[in-house]
């Protein structure tokens, strides 16, 4: 028995099945590459969902965090601490806000944002109490809570979850004049990932973000965008909102804002969202500990310092057109921005997941026929010249297209 059966067999047994893992054991990771329990080195084409933009264990960061553990880690905000400050004071700098609140995961940053859009509609626009309506996309992820799923349009994440929390209306993906015509009175935010991940790194069309940021403007609506894992360069921009100009009044980032160390997010807003909350309204037991904002400070800093954002740009055009070319029957579409990259199939994702896997990268299918490249923004050209040779192998292989998909398998693109 190779060593990873042994891992598999543990999570198996004391795990919940929550998760329908490639089987891959990882050890330890550096930059672009990670390696499995048996001695398997492979390039990384997911980054932990972009969790890990600036790369595995990046050097600074693992040094900031160690000496950060070293003094203190948590104090709770019951006290304060002097690492929050400064990261909150960098991020808004880094991204134009007059505010942030830190949280731990996407999911608390949403939930975070959606109080907040809320808050401000009865405070603000004078929505009648308990009334206020969110406006959503089919399509949407925005993370696992019961409020969350409770507005996904995926029955799978939210089958046997409910009841779910009212207040919440869902219009189709990149149709702004959709948006419009839900708009209620009531209506006090609509949000939107700029590039749908979970729905395959489905790019809307050009101008969508510029016309529903007017819509909502002209309709005292709160734009609210889920940079979650489009932001922080993984789009070849700051944030892929960037791209067509437009600053959302709410935006919530995670993932890369911690270079994968420790759950660290955040909602970004000027004064007149943020600035509306009081003591009680809102809080997290770890939300902005000084271990997570010294990581965020030094991850903020190698986003900047290694030009990751013109790394994806310019790279992101490079992978994207060297697939567009690879001529094979079971490709249907290359889409995406930057170094975030979806390759659509008229076949099952997984397989080639699979052959891609036993050549030595890893990435993952999402919704059944997608497979999506996200590799760490640090990776360099001859990396991806490297991956590229084997993609183009696996797929154009009639053997990979041809694998049977079990059951498990076929169902298994959803995250
Ligand atoms: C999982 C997807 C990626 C997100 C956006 C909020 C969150 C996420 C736009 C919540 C999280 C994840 C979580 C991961 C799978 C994953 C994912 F395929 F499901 F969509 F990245 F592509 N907003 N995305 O993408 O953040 O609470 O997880 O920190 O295993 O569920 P979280």
């Amino acid at each position: 028995m190779n060593k990873s059966q042994h891992f598999i067999e543990l999570e198996e047994t004391y795990s919940a099945h929550n998760y329908h893992p490639l089987d891959v054991v990882i050890e330890r990771g550096e930059g672009v590459w990670v390696y499995d329990v048996d001695g398997n080195k492979y390039l990384d084409c997911l980054s932990a969902y972009s969790a890990v933009n600036q790369g595995h264990a990046h050097p600074d960061i693992m040094a900031a965090a160690v000496a950060q553990m070293g003094r203190i880690t948590l104090t709770s905000r019951a006290f304060r601490n002097d690492q929050m400050g400064p990261f909150l004071q960098e991020l808004c700098a880094m991204t134009g806000y007059e505010m942030a609140l830190p949280m731990n995961s996407g999911a608390e940053a949403v939930e975070t944002a959606l109080k907040a859009a809320r808050k401000w509609g009865y405070k603000v626009k004078g929505v009648p109490a308990d009334q206020a309506e969110i406006i959503v996309c089919q399509g949407n992820f925005h993370g696992r809570t019961t409020t969350i799923v409770g507005f996904s349009s995926e029955a799978a994440y939210k089958k046997d979850f409910g009841p779910f929390t009212p207040g919440f209306v869902m219009v189709p993906y990149g149709d702004a004049a959709a948006l419009e015509a839900a708009i209620t009175p009531n209506t006090v935010a609509f949000m939107v990932e700029p590039i749908q991940g979970e729905g395959g790194v489905v790019t809307p069309p050009e101008g969508y973000l510029k016309e529903v940021a007017d819509i909502c403007a002209k309709h005292h609506v709160l734009l609210v965008a889920d940079e979650i894992q489009t932001g922080l360069g993984r789009t070849g921009a700051m944030f892929a909102c960037d791209h067509e100009g437009v600053r959302p009044d709410i935006m919530t980032i995670g993932k890369a804002l911690s270079g994968g160390f420790y759950p660290v997010s955040a909602v970004l807003t000027d004064q007149d969202v943020l600035g509306l909350f009081r003591p009680g309204d809102h809080g997290s037991t770890f939300g902005g500990n000084p271990l997570g904002s010294a990581i965020g400070r030094a991850a903020l800093r190698v986003i900047r310092d290694e030009q990751l954002i013109e790394r994806s740009r310019e790279l992101g055009a490079y992978f994207k057109g060297r697939l567009e070319r690879i001529e094979s029957p079971y490709v249907e579409l290359v889409r995406g921005k930057g170094l975030f990259i979806g390759v659509v199939l008229n076949t099952p994702a997984r397989r080639f997941c699979e052959a891609l896997r036993d050549r030595g990268i890893l990435c993952k299918e999402t919704h059944e026929t997608v497979i999506r490249f996200a590799p760490p923004l640090v990776i360099s050209k001859e990396e991806i010249d490297w991956a590229l040779e084997h993609i183009e192998a696996v797929l154009m292989d009639e053997a990979v297209a041809e694998t049977p998909v079990a059951f498990a398998e076929a169902t298994s693109g959803l995250d």
